[in-house]
């Protein structure tokens, strides 16, 4: 039996429009779990945390929520279980890849599938709009000098050449510079067009998972095409189809049962989705990757 663990992150304080905080317990009540369940697999969600204080600025709202995580994925996986962190913005990936990180029994790192429209990779000094969702892979990185990297220790997390952009079409030139300079694969979208999704994953799970302690998949919904995932703030023309995804997890995921490590779903806003769209496609992309792994 597999035993899945949903993991909410409530916290849109990461972003501009914060109201991605209410996605987990949306999918919650429309029963992300219960659908996800099977004869081989039971999942459950874990509860939101109670934050500790009053009037607490954005950086400190993300720091609690991704201690929380940090510690809620650390504890599931020492049970054996199988962690799904929900969020809310993708300032979560610092919270969620920490304390996968921790959990490692080994001195190999983390390999890391980032699917993105963005990527993710400013520091605190280069960001033009200070948001902490446009730079949580400089924090895994090891860049970054506040309050965030208490999460991280200030170690680095993982190593850029087993990191793996897929399906970056919008981006700053010093996010480019810093995973140019540190040796990340990017695969941008006209990379994916031309080779074919399913190429570029097949290549992107080997490089996450050689001389790895395994790797982890982060979803940012908005990697995914508008018409096929509606329901994010940073919505970008041109993105992943949710059947060439699908398609592409069951050729390239097969076989990785024992490496993939965690899974995580970022930047769900059910508030600008259209007929639970965007919900569905979470539902129907976990439980693609579920059935592989
Ligand atoms: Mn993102």
């Amino acid at each position: 039996m597999q035993r899945i663990s949903l993991i909410p992150y409530s916290c849109g304080s990461g972003a501009k429009n914060q109201s991605c905080r209410d996605a987990p317990g949306y999918l919650r009540r429309l029963g992300l779990a219960e659908a996800l369940k099977s004869d081989e697999l039971e999942a459950r969600w874990l509860d939101d945390i109670e934050v500790k204080g009053k009037n607490l600025d954005d950086i400190s709202n993300v720091v609690q929520h991704c201690f929380n995580l940090k510690n809620q994925v650390q504890d599931v996986l020492k049970s054996g279980g199988f962690p799904i962190t929900i969020g809310g913005d993708h300032s979560m990936a610092i919270g969620t890849w920490a304390g996968v990180a921790d959990s490692l029994h080994t001195r190999r790192k983390l390999g890391l599938i980032w699917i993105d429209a963005h990527m993710d990779s400013h520091t605190s000094e280069t960001s033009h709009s200070s948001n902490v969702h446009g730079m949580p892979i400089s924090y895994l990185l090891g860049y970054g000098n506040d309050v965030l990297t208490d999460i991280t220790l200030g170690k680095p997390v993982i190593v850029p050449y087993q990191l793996c952009l897929i399906g970056v079409r919008s981006f700053e030139a010093e996010e480019a510079a810093l995973l140019d300079k540190l040796g990340a694969k990017v695969f941008m979208m006209d990379e994916v067009r031309a080779r074919g999704l399913n190429n570029v994953m097949l290549e992107a799970v080997k490089i996450a998972s050689a001389h790895t302690a395994g790797f982890g998949i982060s979803i940012d919904v908005d990697g995914f095409d508008p018409a096929d995932a509606p329901g994010t703030g940073t919505t970008e023309a041109g993105g992943i189809l949710k059947n060439e995804f699908i398609e592409a997890v069951q050729s390239s995921l097969s076989g990785y049962k024992e490496s993939l490590l965690a899974l995580e779903i970022a930047e769900y806003n059910h508030h600008l989705d259209k007929d639970n769209i965007t919900a569905y496609l979470i539902k129907d992309i976990v439980a693609a990757i579920l059935r592989c792994c």
